[in-house]
């Protein structure tokens, strides 16, 4: 590059890098943070960067440009205009409706595109993101970086045989910073300090039961109990006549938080029936979980809550519910408590991560959500439920995934496993409902 340091410098005054304490993503304290997007700021300085970026590759052999998003975009394009190479654009999610593609504009299977990112640090985004182009078909041949943060990126690309060409380092920008006394030698000595050994993350903790933030009346007792009967168990009671229901609520309600239920697979249903759980759960302290995976707009889901032949709004302690609909379709069970399905345990669910992010911003808005039906860790004013749970089994062959206790403690740091088939399919549904409980709740204290 003819004038890197005058580049630079004009550059940091557009506050493309501040110093200070940043928490980065990966909960690491960074004394730098780099920002490459107010360079889109000054068209001088885009334009000078795309075509600097242009002459480190053999543009020839190149048919298509495309910008990770989004601080590339801006780059992409000029480098598109000023080199007369079509540009792609890529997507971040794809827009779940028309062609569903990642990739959008015109570009045929088997061409060769070069991939810009404005930052590169461990690579690992980048190595997603390429992987996704050549999904789509196409070649990536190089990948054009403005700043490689140092922190193995480059050869964790070269590994998997791409060719990664950068226009700075960070110790370069450092030195250059330092020599125009940008940055004070005290700041560079610091900054360097980090840079020769980059802490790593620190380690994921979680909170006991009784310090989670759980304001919802039912979640309370569900943490009351479980910490009374030291027990993190669910169980799943998936049978289909009163009787065997009964039975099963006897012979483990001793060793549960909440027993689970689908009403609606019951082929004898009654009120008696419903008396005699009521009873029975108060009898050996636990709450009735009715798992009805509600799933429409407000104004229904309060008719088949309280209504129809069922009534669950005059029994159940808590329901489960998809976000689906949105926020205010979770009001109509006030005051019973509301477990959010956010991600399922099934293969090929669609509870990406995108919907698995908006489903946990809309349960932590929500007052009648207390939990969440997940299998990752979330935040400490939720509890974590994670049904897929059974010591002997891997799956079924209808979609079901299953995971050890310890293996969702130490992993997700759940809350509550929810057991189905584990206990009540087992020979002696009560040994292994202890069983359950034992191993789950010394996995949790060993998980805190
Ligand atoms: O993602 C989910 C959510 C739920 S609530 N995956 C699940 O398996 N469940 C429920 O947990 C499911 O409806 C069933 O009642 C229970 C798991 O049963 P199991 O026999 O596979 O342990």
């Amino acid at each position: 590059m003819k004038n890197k340091e005058e580049f630079l410098l004009k550059a940091y005054e557009l506050g493309i890098i501040k110093f200070g304490s940043f928490t980065l993503k990966s909960g690491i304290e960074s004394p730098f943070y780099v920002d490459l997007r107010p360079l889109a700021s000054s068209p001088e300085l885009l334009k000078t960067l795309s075509n600097n970026l242009l002459q480190l590759v053999d543009d020839r052999r190149l048919e298509l440009i495309c910008g990770v998003p989004y601080a590339a975009l801006p780059m992409a394009t000029v480098m598109s205009l000023e080199s007369g190479i079509p540009l792609i654009i890529k997507r971040k999610e794809n827009k779940g409706y028309g062609t569903k593609r990642m990739l959008e504009g015109v570009f045929k299977n088997g061409q060769n595109c070069l991939l810009v990112e404005d930052v590169i640090t461990s690579g690992k985004s980048l190595v997603e993101t390429i992987d996704e182009v050549e999904k789509e078909g196409l070649n990536v041949t190089d990948i054009v970086v403005v700043l490689d943060r140092e922190q193995g990126g480059i050869e964790r690309l070269k590994e998997k045989g791409y060719r990664v060409l950068t226009l700075f380092t960070i110790n370069e920008v450092i030195d250059i910073l330092h020599k125009y006394r940008r940055l004070e030698a005290n700041e560079v000595a610091k900054i360097k300090n980090f840079l020769s050994e980059p802490p790593s993350a620190p380690l994921r903790k979680r909170k006991k039961l009784e310090e989670k933030d759980i304001h919802h009346p039912v979640g309370k007792k569900m943490i009351d109990i479980a910490l009374r009967k030291k027990s993190n168990l669910i169980a799943s009671a998936d049978v289909v006549s009163a009787l065997e229901l009964k039975n099963l609520a006897e012979s483990i309600g001793d060793k549960i938080v909440a027993l689970k239920l689908h009403t609606d697979i019951i082929s004898d249903f009654s009120w008696t029936l419903v008396e005699d759980l009521r009873s029975i759960a108060r009898e050996k302290d636990f709450l009735l979980f009715e798992d009805r995976k509600f799933a429409d707009i407000g104004n229904t889901q309060e008719l088949q809550f309280k209504q129809g032949i069922y009534k669950f709004a005059d029994w159940v302690d808590m329901v489960t519910a998809h976000p689906i609909a949105g926020e205010k379709s979770f009001s109509v069970f006030d005051p019973t408590g509301v477990i959010a399905i956010v991600e399922m345990s099934s293969a090929g669910t669609l509870t990406d991560n995108y919907y698995v992010s908006q489903a946990l911003n809309l349960a932590q808005k929500s007052n009648n959500v207390f939990a969440v039906v997940a299998q990752r860790q979330v935040s400490d004013d939720l509890l974590l439920l994670t049904p897929g749970v059974n010591l002997e089994s891997k799956g079924d062959n209808k979609g079901q995934q299953y995971n050890t206790p310890e293996k969702v403690f130490s992993d997700y740091f759940t809350d509550f496993i929810i057991v189905g088939r584990g206990i009540y399919k087992s020979n002696n549904p009560t040994e292994a409902a202890e069983e359950y409980r034992e191993r789950g709740w010394k996995a949790y204290l060993e998980s805190l």
